[in-house]
């Protein structure tokens, strides 16, 4: 912390002038303990001091370059000197060793490769483990069919909505997850439910494990389930310290879900301190009695941007999925509508998709709207389309939220 203190005062740039401004002059004066008073960093501050403002490393010792993929607003760039490249090995060989990945192991890497953080970052976890990568990349679905089949990989990782569309697709061609060789998958970079989890662990024949990062912070391994971690995320605190705040910036106990804050301890190409995430979770200790010793996290239940507020009932659009999916009827494809072209009476409309092409349509509509208002105390417009009708996220993140503004 004081390192981390000194290196962001040496730098000079908007964290420096907000720590003297806060009275902190040197690292010596802080510890951990001191963190809820000190100043937060934002996307706002990347987007300000775009493209390298918060660069505290000289510009010859940053080896790469990554950006977030941008999913509110502009992009943000991040510069990382060798030692942010060796934490982050680091921190996902330790999310790939938590899920049973060895030397041995053969990961299929279809996150994408770029300035999107996934398919680099599990890229080096896994050769920092030694096992062997397929950096097969996102997109081009039959040719990820094949190399599944014929390499027969043990580990698969990517976005947990291009894991249903693999398993579908394989489920299409008559492929059971019998004949499929995997035994672990580590998804992340979107929101994610126990019901989806439910459906790519049917179909893929693996264990499904839930991985959480985000580029300003490192990308992915800032935290990821394990196979002993009960259902919460080992958070890789001894790299990125976690706090939650309330809305009015304010920590909140353990096991309460508000906004996610990060403090990076040993980065220095682009070190934070406490910086915002957007995303809504709780911390807790970790497993009582493990060998563990690091705190874990809940999954994202949402992006503080993501709210939606449907006359005046506050909605997580991944509470929706959780009613929607929670309907054996229900396809794992749906989109849920934000209208607000009527100011004075905005409306939640949701399209799903049935499992049966032949089913009951009108019924299985009135049972989702029931279950909607008595799970989320809103009335919202479910239709249910015919199958292939909702977009698919085929090489990205899932876009499952649309907003109709007024005069639109
Ligand atoms: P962008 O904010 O443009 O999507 P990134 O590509 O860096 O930028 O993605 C990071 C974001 O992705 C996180 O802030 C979070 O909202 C989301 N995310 C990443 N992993 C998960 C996960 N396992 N569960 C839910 N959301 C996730
Ligand atoms: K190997």
């Amino acid at each position: 912390m004081r390192r981390l203190v000194d290196r962001l005062l040496a730098a000079g740039g908007v964290q420096a002038g907000r720590l003297r401004t806060c009275g902190v002059d040197r690292g010596a004066d802080v510890s951990l303990d001191d963190l809820p008073r000190l100043p937060f960093v934002t996307k706002q501050d990347f987007w300000d001091h775009y493209p390298f403002g918060m660069r505290s490393a000289p510009a010859e010792d940053v080896v790469c370059v990554h950006g977030s993929s941008g999913t509110k607003g502009r992009p943000t760039l991040v510069a990382y000197t060798a030692r942010d490249v060796d934490v982050w090995a680091q921190v996902m060989a330790r999310a790939l060793g938590g899920a049973g990945v060895s030397r041995r192991s053969f990961v299929h890497c279809a996150y994408g490769y770029g300035l999107f953080t996934g398919g680099l970052g599990v890229h080096h976890g896994a050769t920092r483990l030694g096992a062997t990568v397929l950096p097969v990349s996102s997109g081009a679905t039959d040719r990820q069919l094949r190399l599944l089949l014929d390499l027969r990989p043990n580990v698969l990782c990517c976005t947990p909505s291009y894991a249903v569309y693999l398993g579908e697709a394989f489920a299409s061609t008559g492929i059971t997850a019998e004949q499929l060789s995997l035994r672990v998958g580590l998804f992340g970079a979107e929101p994610w439910t126990e019901e989806i989890r439910v459906g790519i662990e049917g179909l893929l024949g693996l264990r499904a494990l839930n991985i959480y990062g985000l580029t300003e912070v490192i990308g992915p391994g800032v935290a990821c389930e394990s196979l002993d971690s009960e259902g919460l995320l080992n958070v890789a605190e001894d790299h990125f310290f976690p706090e939650v705040v309330g809305p009015d910036g304010r920590p909140v106990p353990d096991g309460e879900p508000g906004e996610l804050v990060f403090t990076t301890l040993t980065k220095t190409g682009t070190p934070l301190l406490r910086y915002r995430t957007g995303d809504v979770a709780a911390l807790s200790g970790p497993v009582p009695g493990s060998a563990r010793t690091l705190r874990r996290m809940t999954r994202v239940l949402g992006r503080t941007d993501d709210m939606l507020i449907i006359r005046g009932v506050n909605v997580f659009p991944s509470e929706i999925e959780a009613v929607l999916l929670a309907d054996p009827r229900v396809a794992p494809h749906y989109l849920v509508v934000e209208d607000r072209r009527d100011r004075s009476r905005p409306e939640l409309r949701i399209a799903v998709e049935p499992r049966d092409p032949l089913g009951d349509t009108g019924s299985l509509e009135r049972d989702l709207t029931a279950a909607l208002l008595a799970r989320l105390g809103i009335r919202c417009l479910v239709r249910v389309l015919p199958p292939d009708h909702v977009p698919r996220a085929v090489t990205g993140k899932a876009q499952r939220l649309v907003r109709w503004e007024h005069g639109v």
